[in-house]
């Protein structure tokens, strides 16, 4: 452990010759390009704008940590010292500045933070051509609500000048206590409290007794932020082999790889499970950690599907042992956790698009386990999704139940039916064609209540909206859906958390009960909806594109 001695730091006020108007965040935090958030002051702004917002600053404590990306320390460092100068009393933060988002989470809460500052983007690629991000999560350790991040960028559209302190930067190489003026700053192993948390959720000795047992697996890491949270919890305390645990190490370029753990960006992981009969489970996480995917022996397990195994399977972990208050998901997520959750008699919620939303209804005790589509799963403890979590919990479902991922799901469909399910994205569309295309088809909502689609009847269609349960604060505007007669509906939004163009996603699901065909492709499944949308919606026409980028 290394300490330093509390410098004499000078404070300044910085005058900005015109303030940003650009800082608005998104689905997740503010994310723009690396170079973006290289231009002068262009940090410090966003970062003043949360210390003017943010409650508690005078003498509170701070969470403050990142995924790894390029930009991770120096932001750490200018963080650091805006944060003296603005009063805080005590910032944690970790070894190399690596933090994993659901980890953060934990941090508030086990530290009672005031808040902290996540240093991501997430599933976006890093490096200096790559992007950067902020995001900023309360004291309950969740994302914080749109009315503070609307408040931050009122903010910085009118911010005139920022404080900082000139100080030596604070070495991160190893734990340690230091001080910047009366400011504490501690220097965390950020992994261990992370890891003990994990242990009172799983039975960690059947798991392992499960992976000493031929079953060999293989975790992506990504060169990102899960590297050294896998390495040791799967190979250091369950004992899977040295090298189970994939580019285990974080870069700043993630090795110029895109780390959002799906079937295109993490195909090497894919095509070992699904190509080849060498490992019974594989999973990956993304840049900060808190999404998965999972995947079994030839088997891929859909997000929305993986919720729904969760909650069916949840009383075999000790954690949820006791059952579970509710669950919840987000609107585009399918709807195969509504079937588990009517039969446990639990309720049911559904968000707009965005961990925040889960907030209020964990805080309130309503919801255990809450998901989205887009590989994220998590429980009441944290207030982010959480990666390495959802993949201990499959493990632990694994442990007891000693069958394999495809029979878990096979089982699982046999017993509530099948929601075939696929999300198509069209990344980095001109904004112009985008947005016209989304004006268009919300302008043609009204009319299309009634009409044929697919061969069935559009029984509904609207722009979502949301009200949250507990404070009543209303959402407009989270997604064009079509409903059709006999539940199957389309979903189309644009995404927000994109730095290049716009993003168009379109959600497309179709249940099957049980007595139906189980066993289909899903893109065979919803393929008559897949022509329909795109001739409804005139995709291929605006887009220029024939075919999605990514495919879930
Ligand atoms: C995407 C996903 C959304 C997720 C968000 C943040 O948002 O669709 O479900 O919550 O990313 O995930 P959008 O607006 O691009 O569709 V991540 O792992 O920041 O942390
Ligand atoms: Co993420």
């Amino acid at each position: 452990m290394t300490s330093s001695a509390a410098a004499e730091p000078s404070q300044r006020q910085v005058r900005l010759e015109t303030p940003f108007s650009d800082q608005k965040p998104g689905t997740s935090g503010l994310r723009k390009s690396s170079q973006q958030f290289e231009q002068s002051h262009y940090l410090e702004s966003f970062v003043e704008a949360i210390f003017r917002t943010l409650e508690g600053v005078q003498g509170g404590t701070l969470v403050l940590g990142g995924d790894g990306r390029y930009g991770n320390r120096r932001a750490i460092d200018v963080i650091l010292r805006m944060a003296a100068a603005h009063g805080i009393g005590k910032v944690i933060t970790t070894t190399g500045g690596i933090l994993s988002t659901p980890a953060a989470s934990h941090l508030i809460r086990s530290r009672q933070a005031i808040g902290g500052i996540i240093l991501s983007a997430s599933h976006n690629p890093g490096g200096k051509d790559g992007d950067f991000g902020v995001k900023v999560n309360g004291a309950n350790g969740g994302p914080t609500p749109a009315s503070f991040t609307d408040a931050v960028y009122e903010c910085t559209t009118t911010l005139d000048q920022y404080s900082i302190v000139d100080a030596p930067a604070i070495g991160l190489d190893a734990p340690g206590k230091h001080a910047i003026g009366t400011m504490s700053v501690e220097v965390i192993d950020g992994v261990d409290d992370y890891v003990e948390l994990m242990q009172q959720l799983f039975d960690f000795d059947s798991i392992a007794d499960l992976i000493r047992n031929d079953f060999p697996l293989a975790f992506d890491a990504m060169h990102a932020v899960t590297g050294p949270y896998a390495k040791r919890v799967l190979e250091g305390m369950l004992g899977a082999p040295a090298g189970s645990v994939r580019n285990a190490i974080p870069l700043e370029d993630f090795g110029k790889g895109h780390p959002d753990p799906n079937l295109t960006y993490a195909h090497e992981l894919a095509d070992l499970l699904l190509e080849s009969d060498d490992y019974r489970f594989g999973a990956a996480c993304d840049g900060d950690g808190d999404r998965n995917m999972i995947l079994g022996q030839r088997c891929f397990v859909n997000p929305s599907d993986s919720l729904a195994v969760l909650t069916a399977n949840a009383t075999l972990a000790p954690a949820y042992a006791g059952g579970l208050s509710g669950v919840a998901r987000s609107m585009p997520t399918s709807a195969a956790v509504d079937v588990v959750a009517k039969e446990l008699g639990i309720e049911c919620f559904e968000t707009p698009t965005g961990w925040k939303f889960f907030g209020n209804l964990l805080d309130a005790g309503r919801i255990t386990l809450c998901g989205e589509e887009s590989f994220g799963t998590g429980s009441n403890h944290v207030r982010e999704k959480d990666g390495l979590w959802a993949v201990l919990f499959w493990l632990q479902i694994l442990a007891k139940r000693r069958c394999s991922v495809a029979e878990i799901m096979d089982e699982h469909w046999k017993r509530f039916g099948r929601h075939y399910y696929s999300r198509h994205d069209y990344e980095a569309v001109a904004s112009e064609a985008a947005h016209g295309l989304y004006d268009r088809l919300e302008a043609m909502l009204p009319s299309l209540i009634g009409q044929a689609f697919a061969g069935r009847t559009i029984a509904n269609a609207d722009n979502f909206s949301y009200v949250d349960p507990i404070d009543n604060s209303v959402t407009k505007g989270q997604g064009l859906r079509i409903l059709l007669d006999d539940g199957s509906r389309v979903v189309i939004r644009l995404s927000g958390t994109g730095t290049k163009g716009a993003t168009i996603r379109v959600y497309l699901e179709s249940y099957v009960p049980s007595s139906g065909d189980l066993a289909m492709d899903p893109q065979v499944a919803l393929a008559d909806m897949i022509t329909a949308i795109n001739d409804l919606a005139e995709i291929k026409k605006r887009t220029g594109m024939d075919q999605p980028t990514v495919i879930t």
